[in-house]
């Protein structure tokens, strides 16, 4: 083997190796995908045309994972519920997204694990974290692929009729949390 091929196989495996850890990121959301397909018709976009928005619910320090398309995104953010009752997070969506889902993900006996989720309670004058390997909406069919940087529209519907909209900022695949 000569030195210029010696040279093109490092590249190769440097490049495979990039991919798979990539992947590794993607897997989790990625195997849910063909899931999530078979489920379309039976999820139907919220309807928020008649909900309120909300003065008593925020959210902030929403980001979205730039994972490649087709594969679906997660969506991270705080709700802060500054009412004086419960209330319950039922649904999300997003004209960058023909779906978008509720998620949790859990760890049992060394595995993780999502599965769609409704009506998250956010207690009075209380705030839940959405953050990767807890609740985070799942981002899925979008558009076009989303670019690092980009600003994409969430809009949350609560139980007592009422939604909050937020911008959320598309950061790299490789962004951790502390
Ligand atoms: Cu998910």
């Amino acid at each position: 083997m000569g030195f210029s091929m010696k040279k093109f196989t490092l590249v190769a495996v440097l490049a495979l190796g990039a991919s798979l850890a990539l992947s590794a990121q993607a897997h989790e959301h990625a195997e849910k995908n063909d899931h999530a397909h078979q489920h379309m018709a039976q999820h139907n976009a919220p309807d928020m045309s008649k909900a309120k928005v909300s003065d008593t619910i925020s959210v902030s320090g929403c980001w979205i994972r730039a994972i490649p398309a087709p594969a679906p995104s997660g969506g991270y953010f705080v709700v802060h519920n500054n009412g004086d009752k419960e209330v319950k997070l039922q649904a999300a969506a997003s004209p960058a997204y023909k779906m978008v889902m509720l998620h949790q993900t859990t760890q049992k006996d060394g595995m993780s694990k999502m599965s769609e989720t409704h009506d998250i309670a956010i207690a009075a004058g209380g705030e839940l974290e959405f953050k990767p390997g807890g609740y985070h909406a799942m981002l899925e069919l979008g558009e076009k692929a989303p670019s690092v940087g980009d600003k994409i529209d969430l809009d949350l519907l609560f139980d007592n009729n009422e939604k909050v909209s937020v911008q959320c900022e598309v950061k790299p695949a490789n962004t951790r949390v502390n």
